[in-house]
């Protein structure tokens, strides 16, 4: 990608809020990596996030009914998938957010995300409207977000759903509910809910996006468990606020 394009997909990422990298993740790791991630699903190694423990629309109401142990994240991902590791720490990741953030010294947040989501077809939940933002604590509220697609994903897998340029708009505390996810009753976000475009995405694409871009999707009503990996990056400089959740783990900085 030469510096033209670099500073095309920056633009796109300061108007927008997200961009998409087609066949960015390489194809010669892809299945190594689902292999891997397979090995730890069945069944489910510890750290793991769980369905229920989210409890959005859809998911099983316990651990002891049916679909209860079906896993929403692996956690982590760091520390347990090595390949995946390595592409989310490499010079051509760190170079991609260097460009989008407007930053030389860039780290990866092992607090947030750093993760598998798996959307299993059976009992998946659906996300709500919500900016990722909203619990985490840095000095500023810049901070990107990389998924990569390790399958398709599409409406039908519940692909994600974004409001484009939301994440330049202010909000009143008001427009979202007690647990910050956005209020489709209140009128004003009614055309913002209009505006939603969904991010199909093939197998190795990999998108960008802004912390406080409001995004959602749906549950998987494919027969096939959706996969990508998460992982979330800040300008080193900007730090986790002391004794929240977002400085429990240290950052890595890429080199
Ligand atoms: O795949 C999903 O359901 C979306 C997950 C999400 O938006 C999040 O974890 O912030």
């Amino acid at each position: 990608m030469n510096l033209a394009e670099k500073r095309s997909l920056a633009g796109q990422f300061y108007e927008q809020g997200f961009v998409i990298r087609r066949g960015f993740f390489p194809e010669t790791i892809r299945n190594e990596v689902i292999r891997s991630i397979n090995g730890q699903l069945n069944p489910v190694l510890a750290p793991a996030e769980f369905e229920t423990d989210v409890g959005y629309p859809g998911a099983p109401s316990s651990r002891g009914t049916t679909g209860g142990m079906t896993p929403r994240r692996l956690l982590a991902a760091c520390s347990r998938f090595p390949v995946l590791r390595d592409f989310a720490l490499s010079s051509d990741v760190a170079d991609a957010i260097r460009e989008l953030l407007g930053e030389s010294a860039i780290s990866l947040a092992q607090a947030h995300h750093n993760c598998v989501m798996t959307k299993a077809p059976d009992h998946s939940s659906a996300t709500l409207w919500h900016q990722d933002v909203r619990y985490w604590s840095f000095d500023r509220p810049e901070l990107v977000s990389m998924w990569v697609a390790l399958g398709d994903e599409n409406l039908q897998n519940g692909c994600l759903r974004v409001i484009p340029g939301s994440h330049r708009q202010e909000f009143d505390r008001g427009r979202f509910d007690h647990a910050l996810f956005l209020r489709p009753d209140v009128p004003e976000n009614k055309p913002l809910l209009r505006s939603a475009h969904p991010v199909e995405l093939s197998a190795g694409d990999v998108l960008f996006f802004h912390c406080r871009l409001l995004h959602a999707a749906g549950s998987n009503r494919s027969d096939q468990v959706k996969l990508a990996g998460v992982f979330t990056y800040h300008a080193t400089h900007n730090q986790p606020i002391p004794g929240t959740r977002s400085a429990q783990y240290q950052s890595i900085e890429l080199s």
